[in-house]
């Protein structure tokens, strides 16, 4: 300290010595028109550096360091990117003497040198992040080759189909097209050595990235051709979410609602209870399914399965109505003979005593007709006639009404067993119809 603040001449010849030094060195700081040739003239910055008339050559390099947002309703995602473009302008003069590989510029001058006008095609907005200092930067190298890199947050648009939802593959793309330069200026190639870098730790809530690889979309318009290169990011749906989500607890729906086949008949409330109600849950289950996805015309794969399962369902609910009906024609055949009017009383029943003619009927009937008909006859016979004639046989009862309710249970009870097997069956085969179809897209 005693020392620096000493006058003499000793710190003087110092600093002297530093400054030839500086002045000779290359480290003394670069402006922009020591960069451009000696007249500033010679150089247009709207025009490419077209090396032996040659379209020049813009390398790219990106880097995706992460891809989130899907989102299907408005058919986007966003990706944050590295991109690096790298072009040879010969009109340049390098830095006196640069020893270093590359040398640091400032940013700024790109907007006084010629550079690529790339912008991204498929991008509905693209964030330029300026924290803590703006991310990007701009290097010359020693063979006058220029490479600029940015950082951006790009949200883009990806067209989706969701014909085979859940079991879909959507591709999603990142297209840079050139603005004005058409192929005989400019063109857009992939750097040879290491073109697309995609972090293997990309992870996303339903989708997942199976493939990404680079590819040029060279677009011919009515003015020309322009230069075009686009990644390519292949994802696929992941079924598991889809599977506790929507088919297992679909299925189980549509098994609980053949439980009404193991319930009697009789029990009318209980089988349409479960029928409606199993309806409804399915209808909730519909639309939980496709609560993120944007309202498409067509009939995706999860609505072609939902709809069979909500057949399954109605179905049983009508099983029960054919069940129900079954029985109530059975009974009201019962119910409608003694609306007829009924059979004038026998005018001269047999005597309640065996006679001839008891031998007769015991012939024609069963015991169990002939009791009744006696007790009958005996009935009337007590109640209204004392002194009857000799009479001709009673006409033959009607087929007896318990038997043909019974027949009409046995049919209903028919008509649940074979939906027991039918149904299961049935859904069995659709099952594995559907699963069938789609593996292949598992
Ligand atoms: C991207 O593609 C390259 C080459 O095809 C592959 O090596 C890399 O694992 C892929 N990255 C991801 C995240 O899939
Ligand atoms: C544009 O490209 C097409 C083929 O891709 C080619 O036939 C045509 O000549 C090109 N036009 C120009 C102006 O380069
Ligand atoms: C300090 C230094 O090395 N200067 C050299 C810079 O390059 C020119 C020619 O390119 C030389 O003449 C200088 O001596």
């Amino acid at each position: 300290m005693v020392e620096t603040r000493q006058p003499g001449p000793r710190p003087l010849l110092v600093m002297l010595v530093l400054l030839a030094v500086g002045i000779a060195d290359a480290q003394k700081s670069l402006e922009f028109y020591d960069l451009l040739p000696e007249d500033p003239k010679l150089y247009d910055k709207m025009r490419p550096p077209k090396k032996d008339g040659q379209a020049t050559v813009v390398y790219f390099h990106v880097t995706v360091m992460g891809l989130d947002s899907i989102d299907e309703n408005s058919m986007t995602y966003a990706a944050d990117i590295f991109f690096a473009q790298t072009w040879k302008d010969n009109r340049l003069r390098l830095p006196e003497n640069m020893t270093s590989e590359y040398r640091l510029l400032e940013v700024d001058w790109l907007k006084n040198m010629w550079r690529p006008d790339s912008f991204f095609k498929n991008a509905k907005s693209v964030t330029f992040q300026t924290m803590t200092i703006p991310n990007h930067y701009l290097w010359l190298y020693k063979d006058k080759t220029i490479l600029y890199m940015v950082k951006l947050t790009l949200k883009l648009s990806c067209a989706m189909n969701f014909l085979i939802y859940p079991h879909d593959t959507q591709e999603c793309k990142l297209q840079m097209e050139s603005l004005s330069h058409t192929t005989d200026e400019m063109i857009f190639q992939w750097d040879p050595d290491v073109p697309l870098v995609v972090d293997e730790n990309i992870e996303l809530p339903q989708l997942q990235l199976v493939k990404n690889y680079t590819a040029d979309c060279t677009q011919v318009y009515s003015t020309g051709n322009f230069t075009c290169l686009e990644v390519i990011f292949v994802l696929k749906r992941r079924l598991g979410y889809y599977l506790f989500h929507t088919y297992v607890p679909t299925c189980l729906i549509v098994i609980m609602s053949w439980v009404s086949f193991w319930i009697k008949p009789e029990a009318a409330p209980a089988r349409v209870t479960l029928g409606v109600t199993s309806l409804l849950t399915l209808s909730t289950q519909h639309a939980k399914s496709q609560a993120s996805l944007p309202p498409v015309s067509y009939l995706k794969a999860v609505d072609a399965f939902m709809s069979v399962c909500t057949v399954f369902v109605f179905m049983a609910l009508m099983e029960y109505c054919l069940v129900n009906i079954v029985l109530v024609i059975g009974e009201s055949r019962e119910v409608m003979p003694p609306k007829n009017p009924p059979p004038p009383p026998p005018p001269a029943p047999a005597p309640c005593t065996t006679g001839p003619d008891s031998a007769k009927l015991d012939r024609i009937y069963d015991i169990a007709n002939k009791e009744n008909t006696m007790l009958l006859s005996c009935r009337s016979q007590k109640s209204s006639n004392a002194a009857p004639p000799p009479p001709p046989p009673p006409p033959p009862p009607p087929p007896s009404g318990p038997s043909k309710t019974q027949r009409a249970k046995v049919r209903a009870l028919n008509i649940d067993r074979v939906s027991r097997f039918l149904f299961p069956m049935l859904f069995a085969c659709l099952n594995v119809t559907y699963w069938i179809l789609f593996w292949k897209y598992i």
